[in-house]
């Protein structure tokens, strides 16, 4: 068996309410995943939640819930929203389960028994109302801390530290040898920068349980469990040992799991957004050097949604809501914008006039519109049977097809599409310019109007085919119009010629139904 292409994204707080920057994520990485699945390679694609911590544990006693019954209560919204969102993962983690808790257990007895952990004391202020420990920088210039963190205790705790510093320089040396480890590029330098400039701290990765009993059992200490990042960057290698990759496996005998799952591990692509990325491009990597397993390909870091030029945010009501957009336009409307209109990398910026108007021009009025005359016209005057096969855009359209290909092939998502819409644009040109509708006037250019049908509904169905890691549902409509049965999933069947003559074609339908009055917000 070969090494699948396994792609991970950031685990969502179950607590959080799934919005426009979950769901960005989450599409993306289905869009890389189905992408690389049409290149022709066997996909993982991993998503799930992170369920473990103190605001969860709190919130589940303020409902008279155990904190089990809320995570599992809230997990059937979530895995829910992945299936409005049309996701293509092949396993969803909730760091809740036995599986995943297994073998967060089995790394911390490993890195303990082999000397990476110390047990210390902390001592410093805490914020109850915050739950949070505070430094010097908090303190306002009369040296008063703010009274959002009141009251202020001073703490004395004693927890487990993970050694961090002495893995200081080898990740510098890693990182700089393997440019391609953190992308884009200037996520990487951020990353060099911080790790030339300050010493790492090592990471407290215990809490005592008198305090948060909401964590995973530390396996050499009762009364302590660990949460929050040890625990949750874990699932990327917690899910590759249930499934029992020989690679995962042989780094935690113990476990028993027997070595005959898929080839997942290393990770191809953790896909995360800014926020995280220390954590990821930090803490993860040396985790992995001390638990003997190799790194991930890729750290792939994208940037953050605003609404409007301002962050989004519930408190201010300064938020979008995917579930509702997508009742209101479309899975693939939604998914076209978010892919279109922001690169991997930046931040951009929501305006529902924005998503309007690409929905509008590029959607209905470019590509809803190319399939729909082309299917019309094709069954007006041919009873909606295939003509002899022409090759006039063949050549044109195969060099789009190839960028597409090599765009894909690099996660240039953005870039991608815009190759897609030179195919749309093309063939809604090449009618204007063919003016078909002229041509079936006149019996003797008969030769003529076969030859622009062939390769109008031909081009069509070579926009379905790259377009379906973005637009899954559309691109099976036009196969469905253009009377496929076949998916339109293998970008190898992207070549020229693939409609024969004599295939007969579906009926119209339209596939993006123009919105003159977008709804006002
Ligand atoms: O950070 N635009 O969970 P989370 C784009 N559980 N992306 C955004 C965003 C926005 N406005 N807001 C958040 C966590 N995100 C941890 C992760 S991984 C082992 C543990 C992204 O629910 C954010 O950058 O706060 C992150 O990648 C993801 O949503 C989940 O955020």
């Amino acid at each position: 068996m070969s090494k699948r292409f396994y792609i991970t994204t950031a685990i969502d707080y179950v607590n959080g309410q799934p919005h426009l920057g979950h769901a960005y994520e989450k599409v993306v990485a289905d869009v890389i995943a189905r992408s690389r699945q049409s290149l022709g390679h066997e996909v993982f694609f991993l998503t799930g939640l992170d369920e473990h911590g103190q605001k969860v544990q709190q919130a589940a006693i303020a409902e008279g819930k155990t904190p089990q019954q809320y995570c599992d209560d809230l997990a059937v919204d979530w895995k829910r929203f992945v299936q409005t969102l049309g996701l293509s993962n092949n396993d969803f983690i909730r760091t809740s389960e036995q599986r995943h808790k297994a073998a967060v257990q089995a790394i911390l007895g490993k890195l303990h028994r082999e000397g990476h952990f110390y047990k210390a004391q902390y001592r410093g202020f805490y914020s109850t109302r915050q739950e949070t420990f505070l430094t010097e920088k908090d303190r306002r210039p009369d040296g008063t801390f703010d009274p959002i963190y009141e009251p202020v205790n001073e703490l004395i705790e004693e927890n487990y530290y993970f050694k961090m510093a002495a893995h200081q320089q080898w990740l510098i040396d890693y990182i700089e040898k393997n440019p391609t480890f953190i992308q884009p590029d200037y996520r990487r330098n951020e990353v060099l920068g911080f790790l030339k400039n300050e010493t790492l701290e090592d990471l407290c990765i215990t809490r005592p349980v008198a305090r948060l009993s909401w964590g995973i059992p530390v396996p050499f200490d009762e009364a302590y469990v660990t949460y929050v990042w040890f625990d949750a960057l874990v699932n990327y290698f917690s899910v590759p040992i249930a499934h029992g990759d020989p690679v995962a496996v042989s780094a935690f005998p113990e476990l028993g799991v027997r070595p005959i799952g898929p080839e997942l591990w290393p990770a191809d692509i953790h896909l995360i957004g800014k926020d995280i990325l220390k954590f990821h491009a930090v803490y993860w990597p040396i985790m992995l050097k001390a638990m003997g397993a190799p790194l991930p390909k890729q750290l792939l870091v994208h940037g953050w949604w605003q609404k409007d030029g301002q962050k989004i945010s519930k408190s201010t009501g300064n938020i979008i809501d995917p579930i509702a957009v997508i009742a209101e336009w479309g899975l693939d409307a939604f998914r076209y914008y978010v892919t279109r209109e922001l690169d991997i990398g930046p931040d951009g910026n929501w305006t529902d006039a924005g998503f309007a108007a690409r929905y509008n021009a590029e959607l209905a009025n470019g590509l809803g519109n190319l399939l729909n005359r082309s299917v019309s016209m094709l069954k007006r005057y041919r009873n909606g049977i295939v003509p002899k096969r022409s090759d006039e855009l063949g050549p044109e359209l195969a060099g789009y097809v190839g960028e597409v290909r090599q765009l894909l092939s690099e996660n240039e998502l953005q870039r991608a599409l815009q190759a897609i819409w030179k195919i749309v644009n093309r063939a809604n040109q090449y009618v204007d310019q063919t003016a078909p509708f002229k041509l079936a006037k006149d019996p003797a250019q008969a030769a003529r109007l076969d030859e622009v049908l062939y390769n109008l509904v031909e081009s069509c169905r070579l926009i379905a085919i790259c377009l379906w890691p973005f637009l899954p549902q559309t691109a099976e409509k036009i196969f469905a119009q253009l009377g496929l049965k076949e998916e339109p999933n293998r970008l190898s069947a992207a070549q020229w010629g693939g409609l024969k003559e004599g295939h007969q074609t579906s009926d119209p339908v339209a596939l993006f139904p123009r919105k003159d009055q977008p709804k006002a917000k």
